[in-house]
């Protein structure tokens, strides 16, 4: 820097300190996902030239030191004064926070990210910044640290071509872990190869030493093939369509004869796994058009009334890829729904175009509606079916189920209803409670999985209804909040690994069909120790319950003691009552957890792996997070 300072260089520092005091606010967050952030913004600057037409190569090199470099074949920073900061437009770029919007509507028809402010917050958030740029000839440098110039925009070597390459470090002050993932960023560069046709990305790992290289020729339509692996389409072949013009998008898509799927959105080549204003035009269009062309056509089958949205959605596997120009809007706790509403405009465009071929395709046409009206005839028999589950248990509430054990209080917001496991805890808890205010419900062993239950099966299960007629308020439509019996019911289950499944089952039973009841946090988890060890001998000896067995051999090894006695607790049935009754009833000294849901789609599709039909999923799920259940804090 000069050695006076401008009004432009204050408002520069101003914007700098305004990222590292608050890398929440731009990056989201300052682990593992804010660090990532930071490569997806410089390689978005990267990707909006590949998709303005100027580049055919981006390369992401991960350092041993630590720090990324990511190069593309773009037409390289302008290197000029910028008039609006007097300064050369390199460090204009990275050093202006507010000079968003590409700072000129017109250079980029789309962009992603930061709208502009990602090069100058990843600066800001990295201790050394190194940027290069061939243009005009030559080869250009500057380097920053913390975001502030430690030196000129220097005129290096003649060089051919043009393009640019950043390399940074993230800043250690900054962020808790350094660790890049290449599995985090090889996903992430792949989906966009997917998304922009023939743009070929390499992805060297310097650590681990391994080089990949994506390339699709064909775009979304390979991303399809992709993610439909070895499910078979139905009718063969799936739709494509694109428009270039005011609103430029793509779609491709193809239902299978299955009832999983995959809608996979994306707004300017930026995931939206919420989807949003593009994807419910997209669920529209198809609606609207398979509806008329079944009601034409073939007319609906007897008892079916209509096709919903949700029937059009079984089994279909989709990748919609919008465009827009002006900012983007995102809702949602992690921002990853679009809410820009011209997105909407892609219904008619999409609608036309799909129409049509099914006009031209009338093999395709008749396979997809078959398919469809399929999924209406199954969802209308699992509706008839959950409506008798509720019918039943409505007519049997006086009578509560004669395996619960109820407490005397009828006031809600003092009343618990412990689910057991079997008939030896439910003995030993009702040995345990206070049953002024504690009732006691045993189920026994594994209760339905009601992800993978046909509504048919849940009607016949006892477990199910006596549940349902405990809680008191009804499922489906006839869910009656004010008729819920207790304030908290607690699933308490054995420690081990049967009685954590039968814990998911309850809270996936809970999630589905009472879902009020989790969202206004009446739902909780018991934690049992596993252990109890007993330190010293005599009158000195002291008590400790341990939840897991990393905790106890933590323990052991800290203590260093000799004189332990470690029980194992098999099962709840074998906990005595003093023991059961201070670890996970007594409210003056239990371990409970409140069951609540952050993310709603996150949720929904956590309980999808793990009680879903696809065994596959469900174990990468669980191995993927078994170490964030060990961590598991109280
Ligand atoms: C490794 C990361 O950041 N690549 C980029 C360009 C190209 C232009 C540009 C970038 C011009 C006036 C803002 C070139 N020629 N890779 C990158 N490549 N930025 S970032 O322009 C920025 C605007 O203010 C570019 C003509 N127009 C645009």
């Amino acid at each position: 820097m000069g050695d006076s300072y401008t009004v432009n260089d204050i408002q520069v520092l101003k914007g700098l300190e305004a990222v590292r005091k608050r890398p929440g606010m731009y990056i989201g967050d300052t682990g593992i996902g804010g660090l990532h952030q930071l490569v997806w913004e410089i390689v978005d600057n990267s990707v909006d030239e590949a998709l303005n037409g100027h580049c055919d190569t981006i390369k992401v090199v991960m350092e041993r030191d630590g720090s990324v470099t990511v190069e593309d074949s773009g037409r390289g920073i302008p290197i000029e004064t910028h008039p609006s900061t007097g300064k050369n437009t390199v460090e204009t770029i990275f050093c202006s926070l507010h000079a968003g919007g590409k700072f000129d509507d017109d250079t980029y028809k789309v962009a992603g990210g930061l709208h502009g402010v990602g090069a100058s917050v990843v600066n800001a958030l990295s201790a050394k910044m190194l940027v290069r740029v061939r243009r005009n000839g030559f080869l250009h440098t500057q380097e920053f640290q913390r975001g502030i110039p430690v030196s000129p925009l220097v005129k290096e070597k003649p060089a051919h071509g043009t393009g640019a390459k950043i390399s940074f470090l993230p800043d250690p002050e900054i962020f808790g872990s350094l660790r890049f993932s290449t599995e985090i960023i090889r996903e992430r560069l792949e989906i966009k190869a997917f998304l922009i046709a023939g743009l070929k990305i390499i992805l060297v790992d310097h650590i681990e030493n391994t080089t990949q290289t994506f390339c699709y020729p064909e775009g979304i339509k390979d991303f399809l093939n992709h993610i439909m692996e070895d499910h078979e389409p139905v009718g063969a072949q799936p739709f494509y369509c694109f428009n270039q013009n005011d609103l430029r998008f793509e779609a491709a898509l193809a239902w299978t004869s299955e009832t999983s799927g995959k809608i996979l959105s994306f707004v300017n080549s930026i995931p939206t796994p919420a989807g949003g204003t593009h994807e419910n035009a997209f669920r529209n269009a198809f609606t609207k058009v398979i509806r008329s062309y079944i009601e034409k056509r073939n007319g609906l089958p007897k008892g079916v009334k209509g096709v919903s949205a949700e029937d059009i959605k079984e089994g279909l596997f989709a990748i919609l890829s919008v465009y827009l120009n002006g900012n983007l809007e995102f809702q949602g706790q992690t921002k990853d729904r679009l809410n820009s509403l011209e997105a909407q405009h892609i219904e008619p465009a999409l609608r036309a175009a799909f129409e049509t071929w099914l006009h031209q395709n009338p093999s395709q046409a008749q396979a997809i509606s078959s398919r469809v009206l399929l999924s209406a005839q199954a969802r209308l028999a699992s509706r008839a079916a959950r409506d008798e589950v509720t019918r039943k248990a409505a007519t049997t509430r006086l009578a509560l189920p004669g395996k619960l054990a109820d407490c005397s209080l009828n006031s809600r917001d003092k009343t618990e209803l412990f689910i057991v496991e079997g008939d030896s805890a439910g003995g030993s808890s009702k040995q345990a409670r206070d049953r002024r205010f504690q009732a006691i419900l045993p189920i026994r062993g594994k209760i339905l999985n009601v992800e993978q239950a046909s509504l048919e099966k849940l009607r016949n299960n006892r477990e199910i209804t006596s549940l349902i007629q405990s809680v008191g308020t009804g499922i489906g439509k006839n869910f009656d909040y004010s008729k819920l019996r207790y304030g908290k019911i607690i699933i308490n289950t054995d420690a081990d690994v049967d009685g954590h499944h039968i814990s998911t089952l309850l809270l996936a039973f809970f999630y589905r069909f009472l879902p009020d009841l989790v969202h206004k946090g009446h739902l909780y988890l018991a934690l049992p120790p596993l252990y109890r060890i007993r330190i010293g001998s005599g009158k000195n000896s002291r008590v400790k319950y341990v939840f897991t067995d990393k905790e106890k051999e933590a323990l052991l090894k800290r203590r260093n003691i000799k004189d332990v006695e470690i029980q194992r607790f098999k099962g709840l049935g074998e906990m005595d009552a003093p023991t059961l009754k201070s670890t996970t009833m007594d409210p003056s000294s239990r371990s409970i957890l409140r069951v609540t849901v952050d993310d709603e789609m996150k949720t929904h599709r956590i309980f999808d792996t793990l009680m879903g039909k696809d065994v596959r999923k469900r174990f990468v799920f669980i191995k993927e997070r078994s170490q964030e259940v060990h961590e598991l804090d109280i």
